[in-house]
């Protein structure tokens, strides 16, 4: 069995620690695959994946189906439109574990909506990157 975890991110979120850092933190998505790698449990290993094309993140889903035993997702704005990344997760068997840098409650009443949030075992919001980390630690103790 793999013992890969996707890291998959959505749209917009390569722009992590360029823009609006008020909101989104000061550190990249490059910080983030160190961090996961880092803290991932001996024996696991990290796919980092960003897209901003909702298609390339199904099929990466799919693909998680043989090569991943779980899954981190940011989808960012697809969060709140795509019942076709929930129908992709559906198919996946490992854990899921949704991922917010920032506090999605706090902000417009539109993105407070997820339609991952019906698969996923967890969701963290608000944490900054650090969330990714908390959601790593997770996957690897689910399956250990
Ligand atoms: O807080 C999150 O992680 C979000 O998933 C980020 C999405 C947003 O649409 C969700 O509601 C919440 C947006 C990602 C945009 O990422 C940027 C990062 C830096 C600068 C500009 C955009």
């Amino acid at each position: 069995m793999s013992r890969t975890i996707f890291v998959l991110n959505g749209p917009n979120l390569n722009l992590l620690g360029q823009r609006e850092p008020e909101i989104y933190g000061h550190e990249t998505l490059a910080d983030v695959e160190a961090n996961c790698r880092a803290c991932c449990t001996e024996g696991f290993d990290i796919r980092l994946l960003q897209s901003n094309h909702e298609g390339q993140i199904i099929d990466w889903i799919h693909e998680a189906r043989h090569d991943a035993c779980g899954i981190v997702i940011n989808p960012g704005a697809f969060t709140h439109t795509s019942v076709a990344i929930l129908d992709a997760l559906n198919a996946f068997e490992g854990p899921v574990i949704e991922v917010h840098v920032s506090n999605v409650h706090k902000r417009e009443s539109f993105r407070h909506h997820s339609y991952v949030s019906a698969r996923a075992e967890g969701v963290i919001a608000g944490l900054g990157i650090e969330g990714y980390e908390a959601a790593v630690r997770r996957i690897c103790s689910l399956l250990a």
